[in-house]
């Protein structure tokens, strides 16, 4: 049985952050907190916060903006967080809405309708609760019958969760499945650390999953299939968690948030995924020079660079391997699902593309597909 993307949606949110904006709320943090503790920051009893610089943002990293669920909040230099209400049980919650906004145009794009699908999967980097699970509420919202559950594999959720829509859909398990990611970064932001006050932006993907003798959209594309790999690393973490409340632990301290050594995560990931992703290519007898298409995970421009240039010996192309940072930032498991989103059209059938994710955990999840001849 062969499996096919046969539709994918994107819902972007409407509120945008300029690198200019994040700069200058954490600038004036930076000089209220280091005017105030002055006296001990020059005895050298505590550290000033260091002031950010947007040149340098888009230098390292190739953000620009991002978009966000909710702004404010996030530009108050006494909150520096976004202010998302709680709603009642009774209502949508907040990553069930936006996962059902991105499934909606996932399911248009495949032209399917929810009684086609028999599995949702939510997998992104952060669930606002663990239970009842988000897939389940969508599920519902939607209308589909079948099964939900949710993933959380921080970068490579979506890929790692279209591996299993993937091995449903093999096994007979499913005829078709909704693998969505509605990334909500922004609340576990820290917006008063320079290394990593502009990294993240919040949006939703969604794919459809299908047996290929049902696919009847215009832009199909066969999974020739799919590699993953995962190796033990401290270097991006956030320690916030359920057992938070049973040791007291401040919400708001550094470690409870996303961090990271960003550098060594560069050094290291950069390597593990050209290879990684060579592996792969090697299994279906492709070389890099053969691949049409990137659609690669995006944390950093640099990274993207890199990465190509190791797999194909030059630069790649803008054309060949997207970027979609300058607008989005790092949405977590959803960057490359965005750029593909933006970018698989133009294919043309039998051209190859790869979908590859690289980050926490570390993991690498990476899927080949061919654009099919309907
Ligand atoms: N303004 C001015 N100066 C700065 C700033 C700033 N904003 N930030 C850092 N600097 C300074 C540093 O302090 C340093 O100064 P010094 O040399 O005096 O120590 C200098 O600039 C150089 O800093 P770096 O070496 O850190 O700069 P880099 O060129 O390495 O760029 C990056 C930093 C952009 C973070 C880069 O290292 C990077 O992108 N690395 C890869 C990171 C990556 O891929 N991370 C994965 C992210 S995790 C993920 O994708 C999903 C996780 C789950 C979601 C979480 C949601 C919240």
């Amino acid at each position: 049985q062969h499996v096919v993307i046969s539709g994918v949606g994107l819902w972007t949110p409407e509120h945008i952050v300029t690198n200019e904006e994040l700069v200058q709320v954490l600038n004036d943090y930076a000089d209220q907190h280091n005017a105030e503790y002055a006296t001990e920051i020059d005895a050298g009893q505590r550290s000033a916060v260091a002031r950010s610089d947007a040149a340098f943002i888009e230098k390292a990293s190739g953000i620009k903006q991002r978009h966000v669920y909710v702004k404010d909040g996030i530009l108050d230099v006494n909150c520096m967080r976004p202010r998302i209400p709680e709603r009642a049980d009774e209502a949508l919650s907040h990553q069930a809405e936006m996962a059902v906004n991105a499934a909606q145009r996932a399911l248009a794009a495949a032209h399917k309708q929810p009684t086609d699908i028999d599995a949702v999967i939510v997998s992104c980097a952060y669930t606002q609760r663990a239970y009842p699970a988000i897939a389940i509420e969508v599920q519902q919202a939607l209308g589909i019958t079948g099964f939900g559950f949710d993933m959380l594999v921080a970068c490579s959720a979506a890929t790692f969760a279209q591996h299993r829509a993937y091995e449903m859909i093999k096994a007979g398990t499913a005829r078709a499945v909704l693998v969505i990611n509605p990334e909500l970064t922004s609340p576990q932001v820290n917006y008063r650390d320079r290394d990593s006050h502009f990294i993240f932006g919040d949006v939703a993907t969604a794919v459809v999953l299908e047996r290929a003798d049902t696919a009847n959209a215009p832009h199909v594309y066969e999974v020739l299939s799919t590699q993953a790999k995962t190796q033990f690393s401290n270097t991006i973490r956030s320690n916030f968690g359920y057992l938070s409340r049973t040791n007291d632990a401040d919400p708001f301290a550094p470690d409870k948030l996303f961090h990271q050594e960003g550098r060594t995560v560069f050094k290291e990931v950069c390597p593990m995924a050209a290879e990684h992703i060579a592996q792969h290519l090697a299994l279906h007898e492709l070389n890099a020079t053969d691949v049409r298409r990137w659609w690669l995970h995006q944390a950093n421009i640099n990274m993207n660079l890199l990465i190509a240039r190791k797999l194909l010996g030059r630069d790649a192309s803008a054309e060949e391997a997207p970027i979609v940072l300058d607008r989005y930032a790092n949405c977590a498991s959803a960057g490359s699902i965005i750029a593909f989103s933006l970018h698989h059209e133009d294919l043309a059938p039998g051209d190859v593309g790869v979908i590859c994710s690289f980050g926490a955990g570390y993991s690498i999840g990476s899927l080949v597909v061919r654009k099919v001849n309907l």
